[in-house]
């Protein structure tokens, strides 16, 4: 019911050297902002536009401003401590009188050194702060009570989910800053998710915190509370497993080390941050090589670029439901306090996240990050030489890895990313989807009784139907192998048939045709039409044999979009549309739904980009 689409897509840059100065602290420049900082940012904004006042100002991102990409190299490149990191700065997007403003601070001069209102479609994330507020507003609003008495339901006992809404061709004027609200009962249940209020149409206008729109068309039934209970301690199963007391022991402790945010283990060395829209960054991972005694670059920049739920019934109910979860709500912002020994295993070491709230002060989401290195019994590399005569060898390399894991529960699903290390140089992108179905009443308890051509979805309980849906999951990541100038190679494996004047009974073999991309257009791939091997390499980087250095891209089972070119959900995640995309390295080119996805109309996506 919900295939998992896959999306990668790869930038690949290039770069110049160039000396960097300034005042800035030594810290290393991916570093997340800190406290101190956050609230240096609502200090210094404060001066210019007054927070709180009856100029209605709201901080909707607050981030690192990524520094220069040439700078970081420059600085990364040089021996410890002789070049001072770039200039720190906080990249800020802001809603300001009903306009989107985008601020640049700088630390050192405690000072705004950019300051634009963005001229386009689409808003920038929404905070968790308004959508409280939204809540608490359909909570007191009359008409919605009066629904509520005419269903004879208790007000107590409704909680609200807060739904963007997408954009469905209206021209910019009418794209106003609304959300949905979606109205659940509890009513003898915490499944919240399985007791939708149906029939109501309930719009709130973020900037300034009013219904809009409030319509209670029909009364649908609701599926009932009981037998929807999930936890543990309520339905104590006589059963494990409980994992408390079968724990991998450690006693020298873990065998990866941090520093600030760098991770040394094994033969990795990475930086780790956290951001409230993608969540955790990766960037700088180098692998150390034996043979040179030195690091050597792999990955720039890796963390979640956007991700895209179509949910496929169209009627009033659920036709908006058309999420871009990371630039709607926050993948960072939705992540949660993991729990030690469930979320991530013994010996797991957190990290805190902080970002900052709709007024600009820091909140922060303890745990919210973990590493822990990961045996689960496999091998990862062997061999047992046999031949040799008097002399048996077995070599064995069991599949240990690190794990950098974050749990991001944007409403009633949760999904479990890892960016998995392991000693072979290979990283690996996991994405476990889990959580709660979101579901839609019926009135029917069996299959027999189903009167429509389609209910779009399978009845998963009495009067409950799990509505159809995707969820595409896209990264971005910056791949800089053995330096920035890197190329993209579509290896294409052709079947030969042996020519007439080769002496041999075999009528055919394979051999590859490998092909270097030269525009954009060519770099965009579809998995799974041919039979072709995918490599980032280095051009001017050779083994010594003489072979291009590079990283393969290997995929799980390949997808793709099942809607409609022209259907506006499409236009807006026409990043779906290819599973891999490569683009030159444009620092401003970083989310593949735009930088603006809440109500976007589809022109600032990767699919624009990469026609250029
Ligand atoms: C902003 O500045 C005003 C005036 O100095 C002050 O009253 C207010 O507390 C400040 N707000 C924040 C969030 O710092
Ligand atoms: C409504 O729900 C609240 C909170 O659960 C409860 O305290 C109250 O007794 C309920 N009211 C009625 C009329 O059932
Ligand atoms: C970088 O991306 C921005 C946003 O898409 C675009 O306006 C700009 O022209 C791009 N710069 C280059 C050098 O391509
Ligand atoms: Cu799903």
């Amino acid at each position: 019911m919900a295939p998992l689409h896959f999306t990668i897509f790869i930038f690949f840059s290039f770069t110049f050297a160039i000396s960097a100065s300034s005042f800035a602290p030594p810290r290393h420049p991916f570093d997340p902002l800190t406290e101190t900082e956050l609230k240096l940012v609502q200090t210094i904004i404060n001066k210019t536009y007054p927070i709180g006042s009856s100029h209605k100002f709201t901080f909707q991102y607050v981030g690192l401003n990524e520094p220069d990409k040439s700078l970081v190299l420059s600085w990364y490149s040089s021996p410890k401590n002789t070049i001072k990191p770039p200039p720190r700065q906080a990249f800020v997007i802001a809603r300001d009188n009903g306009k989107s403003r985008e601020i640049v601070i700088d630390f050192s001069s405690r000072a705004i050194v950019s300051d634009k209102i963005h001229v386009g479609n689409g808003y920038p994330m929404l905070t968790n702060d308004e959508q409280e507020a939204a809540t608490e507003l359909v909570l007191k609003f009359k008409p919605f009570r009066d629904a509520v008495i005419k269903r004879g339901l208790n007000i107590s006992e409704i909680v609200f989910t807060t739904s963007t809404i997408g954009w469905y061709g209206e021209s910019e004027a009418e794209t106003e800053r609304v959300i949905r609200m979606m109205p659940f009962y509890l009513g003898g249940t915490v499944n919240m998710y399985l007791r939708p209020i149906e029939g109501m149409t309930i719009l709130v206008n973020l900037d300034v915190m009013k219904v809009t729109e409030f319509k209670d068309r029909l009364t649908v039934t609701m599926p009932k509370a009981s037998g929807t209970e999930y936890r543990y301690s309520e339905l104590k199963p006589p059963f494990g497993p409980t994992l408390q007391n079968a724990v991998i022991l450690q006693p020298d402790g873990p065998g990866f080390k941090i520093d600030g945010h760098v991770v040394r283990w094994a033969n990795w060395e990475f930086h780790i941050s956290f951001d409230v829209r993608a969540g955790i960054v990766i960037s700088l991972a180098s692998m150390f090589d034996m043979d040179v005694k030195k690091y050597r670059q792999v990955l720039y920049k890796g963390h979640l670029s956007e991700m895209f739920i179509p949910y496929m019934d169209p009627s009033d109910d659920w036709y908006f439901i058309t999420y871009l979860d990371c630039g709607d709500f926050g993948c960072g912002q939705c992540a949660v306090s993991l729990e030690p020994y469930r979320d991530c295993p013994a010996g797991a070491v957190f990290m805190d996240g902080v970002f900052a709230g709709q007024d600009g002060t820091p909140a922060k989401i303890p745990n919210v990050m973990c590493l822990f290195e990961k045996y689960a019994g496999d091998i990862m590399w062997r061999h047992t030489e046999a031949e040799i005569p008097n002399l048996e060898i077995t070599e064995v390399r069991p599949d240990v890895s690190l794990v950098a894991r974050i749990v991001t529960t944007v409403g009633n699903y949760d999904y479990i990313v890892d960016y998995e290390f392991k000693p072979s140089g290979s990283i690996k992108m996991g994405v476990g989807l889990t959580g709660v179905l979101e579901v839609k009443p019926v009135e029917y308890t069996h299959t027999s009784e189903i009167k429509e051509d389609d209910i779009h979805g399978t009845i998963v309980a009495d009067n409950t139907v799990g509505v159809n849906h995707d969820h595409f999951v896209t990264f971005r990541l910056d791949l800089d192998i053995d330096g920035s100038p890197n190329s993209f190679v579509r290896n294409e494996l052709v079947t030969k048939r042996t020519a007439k004047s080769v002496h041999t009974p075999r009528k055919s073999y394979w051999t590859t045709s490998p092909k270097t991309a030269k525009t954009e257009a060519e770099a965009r791939v579809k998995l799974g039409l041919k039979t072709e091997e995918l490599v980032v390499v280095n051009p001017n980087r050779k083994t010594k044999h003489g072979n291009e250095v590079g990283y393969r891209l290997l995929s799980s089972p390949p997808s793709g979009p099942l809607l409609v070119q022209d259907d506006y959900p499409q236009i807006r995640a026409a990043f779906t549309n290819y599973n891999v995309w490569i683009t030159p390295y444009n620092r401003s080119e970083v989310w593949a739904g735009g930088l603006y996805a809440d109500r976007s109309h589809g022109d600032d996506t990767l699919a624009v980009w990469s026609q250029r």
